[in-house]
């Protein structure tokens, strides 16, 4: 078994993205297989459960409400409506069911009401993950006190180019809650997006920033941007698909035991690609036709993609 390093210097990241690509997948692959069965894919399913009118600029998001990208918003669901979407993704073979909500950060009422929303989830047999926003401490402590599984609060790009993208907080923000979230004992789930005009710098910077975190992310999100009419970064290049194939393989050799994610973005990837990305150590992705306000690939879609490629997947895992 190989060891878990959090010790990776830039330079070393820098060399894996600089492999021949077959040398690079190669690698990855070969981790993947010594850690995970190969032709198995977690399944995980997304509901907004809080849209629109964020008060942060992001500027690669629909909800942010500094962007006008006419996207309606919507308050706070209801527990039943959460129930019956989460009832759905089951029955479609969801073991995981991630809930986000447009918020700089949780109001201690707001975060009650998600509360009730895990617990319920939770109770369905299904693993919980959330992603709200900033936290503090103690509102980790009470989600990890309701059996919240998984906390998504995502790194997105380099500690350098981060400003370019979002200045109504810091990168610090964003390691100071993956703390919180660890300390209280839930699993974190953290990545990025790519294709958001960064460099490969930039790119070999957040997967360092992520694995050497002081434990690695159970799950690690990598997105491809999705654009949205209306924000600063509709229209720009898209990323080249082996560059993303190469984040990904990266992503799996630094943190070889952690669930690599082909989140965001399918729609526009053909079956090679995304082929290619799981032969590199991508094995979670999101499965429902919608992700939070975007277009996700039709579930029939993705059941074909998965029979030709004799992918499974992943069944339950029984919670200790
Ligand atoms: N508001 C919370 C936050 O930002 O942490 C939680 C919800 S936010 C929509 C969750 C993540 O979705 C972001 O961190 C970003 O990585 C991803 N995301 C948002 N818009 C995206 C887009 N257009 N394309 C790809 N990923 C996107
Ligand atoms: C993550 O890394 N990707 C998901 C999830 N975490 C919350 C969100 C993708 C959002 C894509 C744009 C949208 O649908 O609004
Ligand atoms: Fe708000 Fe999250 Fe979108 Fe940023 S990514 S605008 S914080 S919903």
């Amino acid at each position: 078994m190989s060891e878990l390093r959090t010790d990776w210097s830039i330079d070393e990241v820098e060399a894996l993205f600089s492999l021949p690509f077959n040398d690079l997948v190669f690698r990855a692959h070969q981790l993947h297989r010594d850690n995970f069965k190969v032709n198995e894919v977690q399944i995980s399913t997304l509901l907004s459960i809080k849209t629109g009118a964020c008060p942060e600029d992001c500027s690669y998001c629909s909800q942010s409400s500094i962007n006008d990208t006419g996207l309606e918003r919507e308050r706070l669901l209801e527990l039943e409506a959460v129930k019956s979407a989460a009832a759905e993704a089951k029955a479609n073979g969801a073991t995981r069911f991630c809930m986000g909500a447009a918020w700089r950060n949780p109001t201690d009422k707001s975060l009650d009401k998600v509360i009730d929303m895990v617990t319920e989830v939770k109770a369905m047999g299904m693993e919980t993950c959330v992603t709200l926003g900033m936290l503090k401490q103690e509102q980790a402590s009470r989600l990890k006190d309701a059996g919240l599984d998984y906390y998504n609060h995502n790194l997105d790009t380099s500690p350098e180019f981060y400003g370019s993208v979002i200045t109504t907080r810091t990168y610090q923000d964003r390691i100071d809650t993956l703390s919180h979230v660890r300390d209280a004992g839930i699993n974190v789930c953290s990545g990025g997006i790519l294709g958001m005009g960064e460099t490969r710098r930039d790119r070999a910077r957040l997967l360092q920033q992520l694995a050497n975190l002081p434990e690695h992310p159970g799950s690690v999100p990598i997105n491809d941007l999705v654009q949205v009419k209306g924000t600063p970064l509709d229209g720009i290049d898209k990323l080249d698909a082996f560059e993303f194939i190469r984040t990904v393989a990266v992503a799996r050799i630094l943190m070889p035991k952690s669930y690599v994610r082909l989140s965001a973005g399918r729609t526009d990837m053909n079956e090679q690609t995304q082929a290619l990305c799981f032969f590199a150590g991508a094995n979670s992705m999101f499965y429902g036709d919608r992700l939070l306000t975007t277009d996700n690939p039709e579930e029939s879609q993705d059941q074909q993609l998965f029979a030709k490629l004799g992918i499974e997947p992943e069944k339950a895992q029984v919670s200790a």
